[in-house]
């Protein structure tokens, strides 16, 4: 069991890896303009039912996505937007799945909780905590048997750890040595429950006690995040089996878009000490800015950027047609 936080690095290192740091900022950025776009929806009620936002945790979608090819597999939670982008779905076509218009990427059908992929490797974004763990393990059990080196991420947040599926997977996992990675981003609370009011013990013993290679990361710090999964993934692409990553984060707003007065079971003092002195897009801008792999005007360009395609992407998905009635029974299982 190791702690991972992101080393000193030589500066030809920087220099050499600018692009993919300027590349990491720019996804962080635009998951954070896409979760302002879905709130603004939301409170002008514009888009049927709830939306869970992730801004606060964009750097661990962000670090480990960017460690990952374009064919390896994710899946997703209920808080699922930014790993959905940070893998490379479109926004216009998530927007329109927000606002049940045809051409989402689930026709309408899914919503906000139900985000699926399969030209990015994204297996599926899902309503059940934890439901996407045997999932995850099966797409890496599959990939192993095909020996296509795929590796397969599967995203949840501490409230799985209480989920038994969770603990039969990582036991086959270790024993056949799968390549899959566990990542539990921990942003404290399960809905307004703080985790250690649910989680005995500690949530590393619970992949250690099977033999899984098992990392913290601080989750806000999205070289550290980066980092760590580059060398997770490349030991489970290269047969080392699979791994947990505790990435511990925080989200900034309710457990739902409609959770707004949280002072029953967080304070605003703490949102506020994560919001100001823990921000993964502030800190990783200050690192760009102080080792001159960009300056503030270029930092403000690319949020500009950002926020035109995230509006372009909105007025996509305002304008799309519904599907028609007679496709309500079409690709409908349950
Ligand atoms: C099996 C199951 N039980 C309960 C719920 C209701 N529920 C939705 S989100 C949530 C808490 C999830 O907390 P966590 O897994 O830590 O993820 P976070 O919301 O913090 O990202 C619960 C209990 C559910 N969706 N599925």
């Amino acid at each position: 069991m190791t702690t991972a936080t992101s080393k000193p690095e030589a500066a030809g290192e920087i220099i050499a890896d600018k692009e993919k740091w300027l590349r990491t900022y720019r996804q962080m950025v635009r998951i954070r303009l896409f979760e302002e776009q879905v709130n603004e929806l939301y409170t002008r009620a514009l888009m049927p039912g709830l939306a869970h936002l992730y801004s606060g945790e964009e750097a661990v979608a962000v670090g480990i996505c960017e460690a990952l090819r374009i064919d390896d597999y994710i899946t997703s939670t209920h808080r699922g937007h930014g790993h959905c982008l940070a893998k490379g779905a479109v926004p216009d076509r998530m927007f329109a799945e927000l606002l049940g218009k045809e051409a989402g990427y689930c026709r309408g059908k899914g919503g906000s909780m139900h985000i699926a992929d399969p030209a990015t490797g994204n297996l599926g974004a899902n309503a059940i905590v934890g439901g996407s763990v045997g999932i995850a393990t099966g797409a890496a059990f599959a990939s192993k048997r095909l020996g296509n080196g795929r590796v397969a991420i599967c995203f949840f947040g501490e409230g799985a750890l209480g989920q038994g599926s969770l603990y039969e997977v990582m036991n086959l996992a270790q024993l056949w040595k799968l390549p899959v990675i566990y990542v539990c981003e921990n942003n404290l609370y399960n809905e307004y429950t703080h985790y250690s009011e649910t989680t005995a013990g500690t949530i590393m013993g619970r992949a250690t006690a099977f033999g899984v290679e098992a990392v913290t990361v601080d989750g806000q710090d999205v070289r550290a995040v980066n980092e760590v999964a580059t060398r997770l993934v490349q030991r489970a692409r290269s047969g080392g089996g699979p791994a947990f990553l505790q990435a511990d984060t925080y989200r900034y707003s309710g457990h739902h878009v409609g959770d707004i007065n949280r002072e029953y079971y967080r304070s605003k003092q703490e949102e506020q000490h994560w919001k100001t002195e823990r921000d993964p897009i502030k800190l990783h801008g200050n690192w760009l800015v102080e080792r001159a792999l960009a300056d503030k005007a270029a930092l403000e360009q690319i949020t500009a950027e950002a926020r035109a395609e995230m509006e372009t992407a909105v007025k996509f998905a305002m304008d799309a047609p519904y599907p028609s009635a007679d496709q309500v029974q079409q690709d409908v299982y349950a």
